[in-house]
């Protein structure tokens, strides 16, 4: 998988994300990987062995050095203007599998990738008009319950619901959460978001 993913990578783009759509059915078990990218337009997603593998299927390919435990990275200011700068680029692209950025949610507190992390992206990022951009109505077994951190990007704001289709205690939307266990109810239970 590794000798894999690096060739891809070394290929062009237009390659890279009509190889990363059409990964085969037996790379993409969630069980196995736990560093998934979830394309919420399309409703796909694909697991990954490491978090630098998903972050560079999520940026395609702009991004092949994120850090294994990304803690700083994360909360860093150029980690961050690095992905939005990456979505403005795609969103304004002509190519239909443009992918921006909307969040990065993580199974552990303070952006640790130690236990997994699920990158969702889609065609574009959010405005603030406060309405809904996007959104899942239930996280599937491989993520329900698991979320502890979280990071928008690409201007979007983060609303998690404890129950599926945006039921029970939420988040409220919020830029990010280092420890959701401090904003009450939602801490491992969510199993819905909404992208605003
Ligand atoms: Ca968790």
């Amino acid at each position: 998988m590794k000798v894999l993913t690096t060739a891809v990578i070394g290929s062009s783009l237009a390659a890279l994300l009509s190889g990363v759509m059409a990964m085969p059915s037996s790379a993409s078990a969630p069980a196995a990987k736990s560093h998934c990218v979830t394309n919420v337009a399309a409703g796909q997603t694909h697991c990954y062995d490491t978090f630098p593998q998903a972050l560079s299927a999520a940026t395609g390919g702009q991004i092949t050095d994120a850090p294994q435990s990304p803690a700083a990275a994360a909360a860093s200011r150029s980690f961050e203007q690095q992905i939005n700068a990456i979505g403005r680029q795609a969103a304004s692209s002509d190519a239909p599998l443009a992918l921006v950025t909307l969040s990065i949610e993580y199974d552990w507190n303070y952006y640790q990738t130690t236990e997994g992390s699920i990158t969702y992206v889609g065609p574009s990022g959010c405005d603030s008009d406060g309405s809904v951009e996007w959104q899942r109505s239930n996280l599937g077994d491989a993520w329900n319950d698991r979320i502890s951190s979280f990071r928008g990007y690409n201007g979007c704001q983060v609303n998690h619901f404890q129950h599926a289709n945006f039921e029970g205690a939420r988040t409220g939307p919020l830029g990010s959460s280092f420890a959701m266990s401090e904003i009450g109810g939602v801490n491992n239970q969510a199993s819905s978001i909404r992208w605003v």
